[in-house]
């Protein structure tokens, strides 16, 4: 057995949760922050047998791919003035560890 954790932001986590569920995989989802943006992100632990480990991947990977999107309205200050600007930002991606269960219980 293989315990998966998987930090995810926080724009995907409703998509990761939804896709494992539907799949049947078990999780549990938790209320993480980042060590270095100090931002709120969510942190998945996954208890799976260890053939599925690439299914789980995949999915996680498909709700949670890095992409840039463009905020329309941002107001930034350039050259003295404030002004409406498009600002581009990376949203989604993740952070995987799969590491071995030595032991897995339920009491
Ligand atoms: P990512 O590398 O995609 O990491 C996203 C979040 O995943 C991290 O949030 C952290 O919560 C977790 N994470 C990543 N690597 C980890 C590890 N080896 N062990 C445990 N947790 C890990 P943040 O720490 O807030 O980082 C947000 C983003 O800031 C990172 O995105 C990376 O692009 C950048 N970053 C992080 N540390 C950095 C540093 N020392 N210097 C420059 N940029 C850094």
């Amino acid at each position: 057995m293989k315990l998966v954790i998987a930090i995810v932001n926080n724009d995907d986590a409703t998509a990761v949760a939804s896709s494992l569920t539907k799949n049947g995989i078990p999780a549990t989802k938790m209320a993480s922050t980042g060590g270095f943006l100090r931002a709120g992100n969510t942190t998945f632990i996954i208890g799976i047998d260890a053939e599925k480990v690439e299914k789980v991947v995949k999915l996680i990977a498909s709700c949670s791919k890095k992409r840039v999107e463009v905020l329309p309205e941002t107001t930034a200050y350039s050259g003295g003035m404030y002004s409406g600007m498009p600002v581009e930002v990376t949203v989604g991606g993740a952070t995987l560890f799969v590491v071995d269960v030595e032991r897995f219980e339920k009491l």
